[in-house]
């Protein structure tokens, strides 16, 4: 698949999704079905829209299609698309999906001047993300290895690998952009495993939303000069273009270094890794060599939500889970090979894929699959999280991601956050300590709390909460399913021909 053929999908609050996918994919490399999850979207009332393969529907066959409907029910912000197929999205299929809010606070006038107004947000301020893999993915992933290191940082699809020409492979440019100018810079990490440190020289970011949630601005991230964003993070950085006109470098250093990188490598290559910030009217070239050190680091512990919880999440909860990461070691070369069995844990047991989606399992009343949890309607639930491998630190970061809910995160790196205000957000990143979250039994459905390294995903590291069985059936917030829905699962079993004629 061309890296570079992404379409960003762009909407305005309060608008209504319809969007067809239709599988046309024939390379015998890559896997074939699909299914499109919507990163962040919250899906209240269309759970069988989600796109998660065996917890919402079955995937779609080649020469199928499947219309998924959605509302953005009022959200707004920076969100992704992707295949929940396998590691399908490894290999390229997705793109940003982003919420415009025609009202959004940081853009009103009364802000000028201030950190965090901005002038500009349009297609040339999306900024995705991503390590990439010259390998197919069910190629570069043997498992017997580990994580497979990938050849190079991508910027807006683009980006060099260690040994290639320069001039062979251009970088991507940010601008030009215009001196004086604020510009909303919407940072996606759509990655199958990278995290990246994001700088840009001699430029500070005002941080105002992360996945999806505006944010107030304070100390943690007024001015930072640099964030770290893991698998599945998006911020919304905005950057005023107030220094000398020119090139500068957009740096995304990821964890971990790419294949065949050193100090040496970089000084040969100043482009791995980067992209270029461009003011216009200054020459076409590259910025000089070098790094600046970064001194100033957002905080995300302390990320405050503009508007404060409607509920103190101070009180005790309802329900209490505590999921810890477990790596299973004791397999077999050949079972490793074969990935027969899993090798993750997320609390008591692995993700293994059920042959029947959770959801259908829900409508026909059928017992529910392993490492599933049922939790009742109206109920405040916290989910404790601990990397109990031997590497707990940030390298070994594990971001995990959440359908169906925004979280409060009233735990990070083993510390207690502000419960008066804590951060809230779709992902997080488990390292250094114990993660709490905190969600509530507002949206029936079934949802799935996984790692956003897609390797990991597709060993076994998640777990799906069964939310409020009876109420996805009956009442006021019960799941009106999309037409075709029903079809998949017969076609996908092949008990019925697909819509499209086959080639
Ligand atoms: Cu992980």
């Amino acid at each position: 698949m061309d890296s570079n053929a992404r379409p960003n999908l762009i909407a305005n609050t309060a608008d209504n999704f319809s969007i067809n996918v239709v599988n046309q994919m024939t390379d015998q490399r890559l896997e074939l079905d699909t299914s499109i999850h919507w990163h962040g979207i919250l899906q209240h009332r269309t759970a069988g829209s989600d796109g998660t393969a065996q917890v919402t529907q079955c995937p779609i066959n080649p020469f199928n299609s499947f219309k998924y409907r959605f509302s953005t029910d009022g959200q707004a912000g920076t969100f992704w698309y992707h295949s929940h197929v396998g590691t399908q999205y490894c290999d390229g299929l997705q793109g940003g999906l982003i919420i415009r809010d025609p009202n959004d606070p940081y853009s009103k006038e009364d802000w000028v001047g201030k950190p965090g107004y901005y002038d500009v947000d349009d297609d040339s301020t999306i900024v995705t993300l991503r390590d990439w893999n010259h390998l197919p993915s069910w190629e570069a992933f043997d498992d017997l290895s580990g994580e497979p290191e990938p050849n190079s940082t991508l910027v807006n699809g683009r980006g060099r690998y260690v040994g290639a020409d320069p001039d062979d492979v251009p970088l991507a440019v940010i601008g030009p952009v215009n001196s004086g100018k604020s510009y909303r810079l919407r940072i996606i990490n759509m990655s199958c495993n990278s995290w990246f440190r994001v700088s840009l020289d001699n430029h500070t970011f005002t941080i105002i939303e992360a996945d999806g949630v505006a944010l107030s601005i304070n100390n943690a991230n007024r001015e930072v000069d640099s964030f770290t964003i893991f698998p599945g993070e998006r911020y919304s950085a905005v950057v005023k273009a107030d220094q000398l006109p020119g090139n500068y470098w957009f740096r995304t250093n990821p964890f971990p270094d790419i294949n065949g990188w050193s100090p040496e490598e970089q000084m040969r290559d100043p482009g791995l890794n980067n992209a270029i910030f461009r003011y216009e009217s200054v020459p076409i070239e590259e910025p000089k060599p070098g790094q600046i050190p970064t001194l100033c680091p957002m905080d995300e512990s302390k990320l405050k939500p503009l508007v404060p919880p409607a509920q103190s999440e101070c009180d005790k909860a309802d329900q209490e889970f505590f999921l810890p990461i477990v790596a299973i070691n004791d397999q077999t070369e050949e079972e490793r090979q074969n990935r027969s069995i899993p090798h993750y844990q997320l609390g008591n047991g692995s993700w293994i894929p059920p042959s029947l989606p959770v959801l259908l399992s829900v409508i026909r009343g059928e017992a529910l699959p392993g490492n599933t949890y049922p939790i009742e309607f109206g109920k405040t639930i916290d989910v404790t999280f601990l990397n109990t491998e031997d590497d707990s630190s940030i390298e070994g970061a594990h971001p995990l991601h959440l359908h169906g809910h925004e979280f409060s995160v009233l735990q990070f790196r083993g510390y207690k956050t502000d419960c008066r205000n804590p951060p809230r957000r779709d992902t997080i990143a488990v390292y250094d300590g114990n993660v709490t979250v905190r969600f509530r039994t507002d949206n029936p459905g079934p949802w799935i709390f996984h790692c956003h390294i897609d390797w990991h995903l597709d060993q076994g590291m998640a777990a799906v909460f069964a939310e409020s069985r009876y109420e996805m059936l009956y009442g006021n917030n019960s799941i009106v399913f999309p037409p075709g829905w029903e079809s998949l699962c017969p076609i996908y079993e092949g008990d019925k021909p697909p819509l499209l004629p086959g080639i």
